[in-house]
């Protein structure tokens, strides 16, 4: 066993590591985040906040913070540009999947989203979003038949832009049409990411058993109203 991963029932954050270890062929378990959070929040190294947590068995240590794993991992696994500017911009861009999520869920729910404030969000800064990777995905060579986030090869942002839009289209699917319009190379690049045939058969299996939840608590349910 290589890991183990802490997270809630929900794929929200958590796809995003499960999906990158799935992509590099390690093994892990998966187990509920209430066995560290909040209890033990304190008692492991580097204490984070919150999940999701990974525990690395081959230095005996758990990482916390989504960008934090996800650069673990990519350097471990060869899943980053070569250069340093393009290690920084795959950084910038789990940051920028981060923020997405933040901005999706209203800041983990401080407020909730009504018809118009979503209308707002969706039409002004979601569609900004979309443009945004898309114009990143087209300076280093995507297209809509080929290529992959930033170059030729495959990187941990493929994978973050999968686990971000594949899942957010997967679980509301009105947002299609947003990212076919606003970012149609970013689509097809999900769908060739999530067609790769380690991780068609683990997202299979995941959304047979999450359905079409996407986070958890009322801003959860908040979503699925303005957006269901
Ligand atoms: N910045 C952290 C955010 C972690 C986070 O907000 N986790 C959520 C689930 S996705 C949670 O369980 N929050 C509970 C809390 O913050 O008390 C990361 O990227 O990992």
């Amino acid at each position: 066993m290589d890991y183990r991963v802490y997270y809630w029932d929900i794929p929200f954050r958590g796809v995003f590591v499960e999906l990158l270890l799935h992509e590099v062929g390690a093994s892990y378990q998966r187990r509920d985040a209430s066995e560290i959070y909040p209890d033990k929040n304190l008692q492991i190294d580097c204490p984070g906040m919150a999940p999701p947590y990974l525990y690395d068995y081959g230095i005996q240590k758990t990482i916390a913070q989504l960008p934090a794993i996800l650069m673990h991992l990519a350097r471990k696994y060869d899943y980053l540009p070569g250069s340093a500017e393009g290690q920084a911009l795959a950084l910038k861009v789990i940051l920028d999947c981060g923020d997405v999520l933040m901005e999706v869920t209203r800041f983990y729910g401080l407020q909730m989203w009504d018809k118009a404030a979503w209308q707002t969000f969706r039409e002004e800064r979601l569609s900004r979003w979309m443009q945004l990777f898309e114009k990143t995905g087209s300076d280093y060579g995507l297209r809509q038949d080929r290529g992959f986030l930033l170059g030729a090869s495959i990187s941990v942002a493929d994978i973050a832009v999968a686990a971000l839009f594949g899942t957010l289209t997967h679980c509301f699917p009105t947002l299609a049409k947003d990212l076919n319009r606003h970012a149609p190379f970013v689509a097809a690049l999900v769908q060739r990411v999530e067609q790769r045939p380690v991780l068609a058969a683990f997202l299979a299996q995941q959304r047979r058993k999450y359905g079409r939840d996407y986070c958890g608590g009322e801003i959860g349910r908040s979503l699925q109203k303005v957006l269901g």
